[in-house]
Formats: C-alpha cells, sequence, structure tokens
C-alpha cells in the first residue's frame, strides 16, 4: 500500500531526527551546556515530533461513497467493509478515526442533546463521561463493523426538541429530516464519533475523518470552523452517476473552496465509474466517456482536470479484498492513493522541517555562541598572560590596571544592561496589555451584554463586528510593541557586541501575522454564517448570541491563546543568551583580574597558569568541533528526503 509506505518513511523520518536532536540534548548536559529554557524548549520539540499528527477528512453531499472510499482506501486488509456504507444516508455524525493508546479500542459517542448547551464538541473532549463508550473487538472484523454501526443511528424526536437541537426545519436541511404521521423526526442520535482503532496507519499519527452528507455538515460549527479548515489533506467526492448537482456545488463553495479556506491538498474525485462499465462497449470508449465526465467536473468546478481523480472504491475495495490486480487497476484507486500521500506528506513534512529547523537552529547558535565567546574571552586572557613573559612587576601591574579600567567599564556598560531590562518589562507589559486574556475576556463580556440589551438586529450585527475590530486593534498594537522590543533588542544587542566582544547574533524575529490570518478566516466565517441578514432576520436574538460566543468568540479566544504562548516564549528567546553572556561576561572578568594579581604575586605561577588556559582552550575548540559536527548530522536529517523505496529496503 503506496500511501502506508510513505507514512511510516515520514514516521521513520521524523524518529531520526528526534533522535539526533535528543543526542544534541544530551551533549548539551554532558558539557554543562543546556539550562533549564534550552531543556525545556528542547523537550517540547521532541514532544512535538513524536505526536505530529496528519489529518485527511472526507467531504461529500451524502452518498457519494465516502466511507466506502475510507474503507477502499485504509481498511481492505480486514477483509470486509468496516465503516458502513449503504444507500441513502448512512453516516449519520463526524466520525474520527484515530489512535490514541492511552485507551483502549474503543468506539466513542457524543449524544445529540449535548447540542441543547452552551459547549462545543472541542469542549466536549475533555470530559470523557460525557461520551458513551462502545467497547472495540479488533480481533473480530465482525464485531468491529458492529461497533462501527453506531455511526449510523439516529432518533425519532418531535419538532420542538428537532428545532432546539439546532435542526432547521424550514429551511434547505428539511427534506433531509423525514418526518413520520405524527410529526416526528429522525435526527441522528450522536453528535460526534471517535473510533479509537489500533490500525497501523492510525498509530503512525493519521487521523481520518468521515463527514455525513451536507445537512449535517453545516450544523456543526466545529467541523466548518476548525477541523476541516485545519486538516492537511481534503477529499472532496462527486459520484459519476450524479454528476455535479446543486448541493455537491454547495458543499464544495461552503466546506472546501471556501474563499479563505488553504487549497493546497485539495482533491477531487469521481466516484463510481464503475456505472459507465459496459461489456458492450470496448475499452477506448469507456474511457472516453470518464474522461469526459472528467473535463465537465472540472469546468463546473473551475480546476485543472489532473486535480480530478476518478475512481470506483467499491470495485476498488473489491480488488484488494479478492487480490484482484486487474480489477484494482481498472478502479484507478492506485493512483489517487498515491496523488494523496505526493499531497499530503511533502506537505506536512515541510512543515514540520520549518518548524524543527528554526527551533532547532536557534538553540544551537545560542550554545555555539557561548562557546565562542567563552573561547574568545579565553585567547585574550592568554594573549595577555603570554606578553607577560619575562615582564618585570611594572608591566604585570600596568596589566592589572588595564582589566581592571576593563572591569569598571563593564560595569558601567551593566547598568545600561539594566536599565534595559526595565524597560523591557515595561514594554512587555505594555505588549500583554494588548495581546493578553484580560483585555479579551474583557471585551467578550461587554459585547455580550450588548448583544443581550440589543433591541433591533442592526445592534446584534454591529456589536459582531465591533468584537473583531476591537480584536484585530489589539493585534495592531501588539505588533507595534513587539517591533520596538525588537528593535530596542537589537540596539542593545549590538551594543554590548561593539563595546565588550559579546557574540550575540541578531535577536529573534516575531510575527502576527498567522493570528491576523487567523482573524480574517473566522471574521469571514461569522459574516457569512451568522452576521447576515437572512440569519439576523431569521434566528432569535438570543440563539444568535450564543452561537456567536460559543463557536466565533471561543475559536478567537483559541487564537489569542496560541498567540500569548508564542510571544511568551519569544520574549524569553530574546532576552535569556543576553543574560547568559553578560553573566559569563562578568565571571571572566573577575577571572582575569584574579589571576593577574596571583602572578603579580608569584611571577613563578604564570608559566603553569598559560599552560592550564592553552589546555582550556583546546578543550573549547574541541567542544565547538563536536557542536558543528551535531548540527551538520541534525541538518542533514532535516533536509533528508522521505522516501517510501527506502523504506521499502529497510523493512526488508
Ligand atoms: N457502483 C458503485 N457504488 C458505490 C461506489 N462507492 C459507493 N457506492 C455505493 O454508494 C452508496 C453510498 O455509499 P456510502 O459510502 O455510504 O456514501 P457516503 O458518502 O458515505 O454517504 P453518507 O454516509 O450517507 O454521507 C452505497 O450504496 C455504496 O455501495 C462505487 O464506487 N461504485
Ligand atoms: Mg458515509
Amino acid at each position: 500500500m503506496l500511501l502506508a509506505q510513505q507514512l511510516a518513511a515520514y514516521a521513520e523520518w521524523r524518529s531520526r531526527l528526534g533522535d539526533r536532536i535528543e543526542g544534541f540534548r544530551d551533549w548539551l548536559a554532558d558539557n554543562e551546556l543546556n539550562d533549564a529554557q534550552t531543556d525545556l524548549r528542547l523537550g517540547q520539540l521532541l514532544d512535538r515530533l513524536r505526536e505530529d499528527r496528519l489529518h485527511v477528512a472526507f467531504v461529500a453531499e451524502f452518498s457519494r461513497g465516502k466511507s466506502e472510499l475510507i474503507n477502499a482506501i485504509f481498511f481492505a486488509d480486514y477483509g470486509s467493509r468496516m465503516l458502513p456504507s449503504s444507500a441513502g444516508r448512512t453516516t449519520m455524525c463526524p466520525t474520527e478515526l484515530m489512535y490514541d493508546p492511552a485507551k483502549p479500542p474503543c468506539v466513542e459517542l457524543l449524544p445529540i442533546e449535548t447540542r441543547e448547551g452552551s459547549a462545543g464538541v472541542a469542549e466536549y473532549r475533555r470530559f470523557p463521561d460525557e461520551w458513551r463508550s462502545v467497547p472495540l473487538d479488533v480481533a473480530s472484523a465482525e464485531a468491529m463493523q458492529e461497533a462501527m454501526r453506531h455511526v449510523s443511528e439516529t432518533v425519532r424526536v418531535d419538532r420542538a426538541t428537532a428545532g432546539r437541537l439546532g435542526f432547521d426545519l424550514d429551511g434547505e436541511e428539511a427534506g433531509a429530516l423525514r418526518a413520520d404521521a405524527d410529526g416526528r423526526v429522525e435526527i441522528p442520535r450522536w453528535r460526534h464519533a471517535i473510533i479509537n482503532f489500533p490500525h497501523p496507519l492510525l498509530k503512525q499519527g493519521l487521523v481520518i475523518l468521515d463527514t455525513p452528507g451536507l445537512n449535517a455538515i453545516g450544523t456543526e460549527p466545529e467541523l466548518t470552523l476548525s477541523l476541516l479548515p485545519n486538516a492537511h489533506a481534503v477529499l472532496f467526492i462527486l459520484a459519476a452517476d450524479t454528476g455535479v448537482t446543486q448541493s455537491d456545488l454547495a458543499v464544495w463553495k461552503a466546506h472546501v473552496d471556501a474563499p479563505s479556506g488553504r487549497k493546497k491538498g485539495r482533491l477531487v474525485v469521481l466516484n463510481k465509474i464503475d456505472g459507465q462499465w459496459d461489456e458492450l462497449k470496448r475499452e477506448a470508449e469507456i474511457d472516453a466517456e470518464i474522461a469526459r465526465q472528467v473535463d465537465d467536473c472540472a469546468r463546473i468546478l473551475d480546476l485543472p482536470a489532473h486535480r480530478i481523480f476518478p475512481v470506483s472504491a467499491q470495485k476498488g475495495l473489491v480488488a484488494k479484498i479478492n487480490d484482484d490486480p486487474a480489477l484494482l487497476a481498472r478502479s484507478r484507486l492506485p493512483a489517487l492513493e498515491q496523488a494523496l500521500s505526493g499531497e499530503l506528506i511533502p506537505a506536512r513534512q515541510e512543515i514540520v522541517r520549518d518548524d524543527s529547523g528554526s527551533e532547532f537552529d536557534e538553540l544551537a547558535a545560542r550554545a555555539a555562541g557561548l562557546l565562542e565567546s567563552r573561547l574568545a574571552g579565553l585567547r585574550e586572557q592568554l594573549a595577555e598572560l603570554t606578553e607577560l613573559r619575562g615582564k618585570n612587576r611594572g608591566v604585570v601591574e600596568y596589566m592589572m590596571g588595564k582589566v581592571r579600567a576593563e572591569k569598571e567599564e563593564f560595569e558601567v556598560g551593566l547598568q545600561r544592561y539594566y536599565a534595559v531590562r526595565s524597560v523591557f518589562s515595561a514594554l512587555t507589559n505594555k505588549l500583554f496589555a494588548h495581546l493578553g486574556l484580560d483585555s479579551l475576556r474583557a471585551l467578550t463580556q461587554s459585547t455580550r451584554e450588548t448583544m443581550q440589551e440589543a433591541a433591533f438586529s442592526r445592534q446584534l450585527s454591529e456589536a459582531m463586528a465591533n468584537f473583531f475590530a476591537v480584536s484585530r486593534e489589539a493585534l495592531e498594537k501588539s505588533r507595534g510593541e513587539v517591533d520596538e522590543i525588537h528593535r530596542m533588542m537589537e540596539a542593545i544587542y549590538r551594543k554590548f557586541a561593539v563595546e565588550h566582544g559579546l557574540k550575540l547574533g541578531s535577536p529573534a524575529r516575531f510575527s502576527l501575522l498567522r493570528y491576523e490570518k487567523e482573524l480574517d478566516r473566522l471574521e469571514t466565517w461569522c459574516d457569512t454564517h451568522l452576521n447576515t441578514m437572512f440569519q439576523l432576520l431569521r434566528h432569535e436574538k438570543s440563539h444568535l448570541t450564543q452561537k456567536f460566543f460559543e463557536e466565533v468568540a471561543m475559536q478567537v479566544r483559541r487564537a489569542f491563546e496560541h498567540a500569548n504562548r508564542h510571544a511568551e516564549g519569544w520574549l524569553k528567546a530574546i532576552m535569556a543568551p543576553m543574560e547568559t553572556q553578560v553573566r559569563e561576561h562578568q565571571i571572566r572578568l573577575k577571572r582575569r583580574l584574579e589571576s593577574i594579581r596571583r602572578i603579580h604575586q608569584a611571577t613563578d605561577t604564570l608559566e603553569e597558569r598559560i599552560e592550564e588556559l592553552t589546555h582550556v582552550e583546546s578543550t573549547l575548540t574541541g567542544q565547538l568541533a563536536a557542536l558543528a559536527a551535531l548540527v551538520a548530522g541534525t541538518r542533514q536529517a532535516l533536509h533528508a528526503e522521505v522516501d517510501a523505496d527506502d523504506q521499502m529496503v529497510v523493512n526488508l
């Protein structure tokens, strides 16, 4: 299986890189070059590498074959159809397949009634006892199928209950909610399902998201706000027998081709091409017919034809189960799998490579800076002492005076450093006054009050717009503070480098752009889903207010939380090297003065001292060489290509 090999190769790449970084951490500790902050950052980097997950989502109108395609791509080895797939609406709730070794294999189901409360699915993830858990017997394919069948369960409720649970009985969803003679409607029994399953691919960090058809997608904002936009690949599925219908187009526009969404990793599948297979037609005729359909879809979706993959999920599944290579080739599933792994893994690897690379480089540069400034100080001292060879007491006294003057000068410099530190903390406070969660909390509170007191829809609408305007302003102001801190640190780094020879490089940069973009995305969502004339007129004020806070404000808060953590890390990263080097420099000056003083008292210790220092010098150059080798090794691991063929050789 192509995707499996690619994923295994990617896992192998991460683990090799992890080994290198661990080697670096051990070496730092052995050489006493680590500090609490470096250890913490390296630990976090390693955790991120180990936990790295790849999310693939399947999105389409109902009955296009999403579940069947998942069965065919990932679960054919189990010899049967694992996820329920049948005519009509089958998957009733968003279903995530993943593996968390901390939990036993099971299907976890969040009851639909939880929609009545104000918490979103993300919130419920933290409370396992709110979910119904069904154990999964992984030894029996039938037992597993049985357990997975829960995702298609429904219940009948009266219209009022359905309305309260967020089902839209008058709008576009109405057709999907069948009403019986007593006016009761059939709704999904579960709000969300998580299948925890020790499948080899899931164990390697793959997370698969199966979604129900259109009508359910719109009602669970976690899907549209977070799960789909954050997926590393989204497969949009059409069926050859229906072509591109209005409702397919609606799903495509709202959830896959959204203006603010990512374009990378989006694939379109034209499923059920076996409908064209016809013994009375020649193969070339069939191929031409499929190609024509692909062209039609490409035109309607405004995509190049090669981005559309015609397949037969069902025949692909049968072919894999019966080990029938001819049928598998005809199902064209392998081409889709290849494209999927080609999109997924290199893109993910690039992100991980950039993140880990810049973090590692910074920590390595810090260690190198420390060693280099130790070496520079040592060499200076050595030169001083060598000059003292054969000199009289007068010269030694002169040298002592010189070092003392240098020490005093540095102490004056230190005063400036302390001053900078207090300006730094004042600026930091200013930064957090804008970026911090307190001001966001106040904004949330005042927006809530305005919305609750609003008498007209215009006031509601303005309150929502104002929430975004103020949040954006907070980010803009924060950006101003960040720039100021950066400029100040740059100046002080330079000053200490020129005047006292500290090797500091230039301070790390920090950008809030990604959080600004996240706000744009959330506002676009809000403007198309909540803050529209249609929604404002149609829904109760309290309903809209609640939705706004549960869904939108909650995500804005999350973005600010990330931004805060990011900013705190950055502030430490620009201050820490300065502190370490200043401390080192101070100690060094003291030692220099002491050693000259000792020589002043007894000239015969001079040669001994020079020898001692020469030895320290060679240790330091040795450490620098070892560090360079470690860095080169890690860079090599970082830039190695993920190579599935190589992986196969390793496995054999
Ligand atoms: N002929 C043919 N039928 C298929 C193919 N793939 C799926 N089907 C059928 O299409 C129907 C719907 O398939 P599902 O996998 O349940 O579709 P889905 O997109 O998951 O649908 P929902 O879960 O309802 O959203 C089932 O009867 C499948 O057997 C295919 O490649 N060829
Ligand atoms: Mg399904």
